[in-house]
């Protein structure tokens, strides 16, 4: 046992004292990159490459197309801003992708990155000549026209001079949030899951966020031609219908100022957000908030969390929880998606309530609302709804607002008019380091217990003449469990640290 350790521990030396030579081989032997792929061009990513191995770069140099580690064993086949390895566009493949020397990307008329383990993950499904990136950062699939382009497919960024339209989506990278534009405006949606765990996740998606071109006292003609959107040069964001004058201006901080190159990203918080590139500086500056108050953004405080405005504070809907950055309680349901329907006969049971005075819903003028007579009656709609998972009423007007969907962050207001009610589902648990360390105990223990059936069933059964082979793979976790926990955690790679 001790000795198996210490082999262990001399390899994993070896193996860094190696990949560092190599890796200062590969920054001194790779100093062309093309600016052209052709039908039979085919690439692996190496292991010796830390962050970002660049396959296909633009004629100034200034952006790169390549294979770009996350997650430390995952790929992602990106187009990045070369001096800071920003992704401007990512593939967006059928399932991760893993950083291993059986993975390629090659091009045979389409383009297509290739993961054996897991067949075919993503495809341009053309029939080009070339592969080219424009100086635009526009990657492009091109035979005498071009058949395909990222500037079609954006992820969860725009940038400068690119067209956004109605049948494009920003989608943030953790999943939860997306931009896209309505007959005469842009929103920001918020995506709730519902009925998980059936093999179609119904989604729901929330307007939270809504900047409407008739703003601008400019006439935008319905029926007229689909509107568009796109970050100009000069410093806004446009939203234009049929002339090449904007219907809707929204300023960054630079505006008609010359800066270098700008792009709006559709941050993990929800909100979305304009940076410039500074070439003195080096790095990238933030020009522009869609949100500038942190109470306004979808979910600041997490599940069950009250924001005061003012001083943007965070605390819980339960008074005797405490508040802890994702939230104040633990749903037992990991996300805490899906309805309390499911309950049957013991429903009533299987949730309990929690009332808070002077609590008012975020984003209320997006929200639709009943007038009802009384607070009784605004809370029975939603307690007879097994759908429903809170009702906020106002006192004062009579507005009743039922929310079926799950409990995010609430906004404390000083009015004691305006009362909330929530369901909590039973089994969700409080937040609190006590709470934290039982179940770090418990879980131990569980751990324990079935290490320990896990070996008694495994030398039970070679006992019996050996496993069969299907009964293999029988303890690995579930796909849901797997999906679920992976985009919950995903963290991005760039967005805070180098975006300021
Ligand atoms: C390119 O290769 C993929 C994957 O092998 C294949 O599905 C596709 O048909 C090929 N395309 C062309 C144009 O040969
Ligand atoms: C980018 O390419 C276009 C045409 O290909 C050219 O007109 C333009 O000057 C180029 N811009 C830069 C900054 O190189
Ligand atoms: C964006 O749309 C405008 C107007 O339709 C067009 O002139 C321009 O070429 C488009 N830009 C790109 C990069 O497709
Ligand atoms: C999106 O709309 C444009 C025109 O507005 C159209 O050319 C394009 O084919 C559409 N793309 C998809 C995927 O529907
Ligand atoms: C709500 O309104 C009723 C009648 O308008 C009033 O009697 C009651 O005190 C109010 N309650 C609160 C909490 O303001
Ligand atoms: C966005 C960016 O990095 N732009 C640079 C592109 O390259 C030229 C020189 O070739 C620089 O001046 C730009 O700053």
């Amino acid at each position: 046992m001790y000795a198996t350790h210490k082999l262990h521990f001399t390899n994993i030396i070896l193996v860094l004292v190696f990949s560092t030579t190599l890796t200062s081989l590969a920054t001194t032997t790779t100093t062309s990159i093309p600016q052209e792929l052709l039908k039979g061009f085919s690439s692996s990513p190496l292991s010796t490459s830390t962050s970002f191995q660049p396959i296909l770069t633009d004629p100034t140099g200034n952006f790169s197309l390549g294979f770009l580690r996350h997650n430390q064993n995952d790929l992602k086949l990106a187009v990045v801003h070369t001096l800071s390895l920003e992704p401007l566009w990512t593939a967006n493949p059928t399932h991760t992708v893993s950083w291993s020397h059986t993975t390629r990307l090659f091009f045979n008329g389409s383009l297509v990155l290739w993961d054996p383990q897991r067949t075919l993950s993503w495809s341009t499904t053309t029939n080009g000549e070339r592969v080219v990136l424009l100086n635009t950062s526009n990657l492009q699939v091109q035979s005498k026209t071009p058949l395909w382009e990222s500037f079609h497919f954006p992820t969860n960024t725009l940038v400068q001079d690119q067209n956004f339209t109605s049948n494009m989506s920003l989608v943030s990278t953790n999943n939860l949030y997306s931009l896209r534009l309505g007959d005469t405006f842009m929103g920001l949606y918020e995506n709730h899951d519902k009925e998980k765990g059936s093999l179609l996740t119904k989604r729901l998606v929330l307007l939270y966020w809504k900047r409407s071109a008739l703003q601008a006292k400019s006439t935008i003609i319905e029926g007229d031609g689909p509107i568009y959107a796109r970050v100009s040069t000069e410093g806004y964001i446009g939203m234009y219908q049929t002339s090449y004058k904007p219907a809707d201006v929204q300023k960054f901080n630079s505006f008609q100022e010359t800066s270098s190159f700008l792009l709006v990203r559709l941050e993990q918080d929800g909100n979305l957000k304009g940076y410039y590139w500074d070439s003195t500086k080096s790095s990238w500056i933030l020009n522009f908030q869609a949100i500038s108050e942190t109470c306004e953004l979808p979910n600041p405080c997490g599940s069950y969390g009250l924001c005061t405005p003012g001083g943007s504070s965070c605390s819980c809907l339960d008074n005797k929880a405490r508040f802890e950055p994702g939230g104040c309680f633990n749903d037992d349901d990991g996300d805490g998606g899906g309805d309390l329907c499911s309950g049957g006969i013991g429903e009533e049971n299987s949730y309990k309530i929690l009332r808070k005075v002077g609590v008012e819903p975020p984003h209320k003028e997006l929200l639709e609302e009943v007038t009802t007579l009384s607070l009784t009656e605004c809370e029975g709609l939603c307690e007879k709804n097994c759908k429903c998972w809170g009702a906020l009423y106002n006192n004062q007007t009579g507005f009743c607002y039922v929310l079926d969907y799950t409990i995010g962050t609430m906004l404390g207001t000083g009015d004691e008019s305006k009362v909330g009610y929530f369901k909590v589902r039973k089994g969700a648990r409080r937040r609190n380091r006590v709470g934290v360390i039982v179940g770090i105990v418990v879980s131990v223990l569980v751990g324990i217990v079935v290490v320990g059936v896990v070996i008694c069933v495994v030398r039970w059964k070679k006992r019996k003449g050996g496993m069969k082979e299907e009964d293999e793979n029988w303890a690995l976790p579930g796909p849901y469990r797997n999906l679920g926990s992976e985009s919950f955690r995903s963290v991005e790679m760039s967005s805070t640290s180098s975006a300021h």
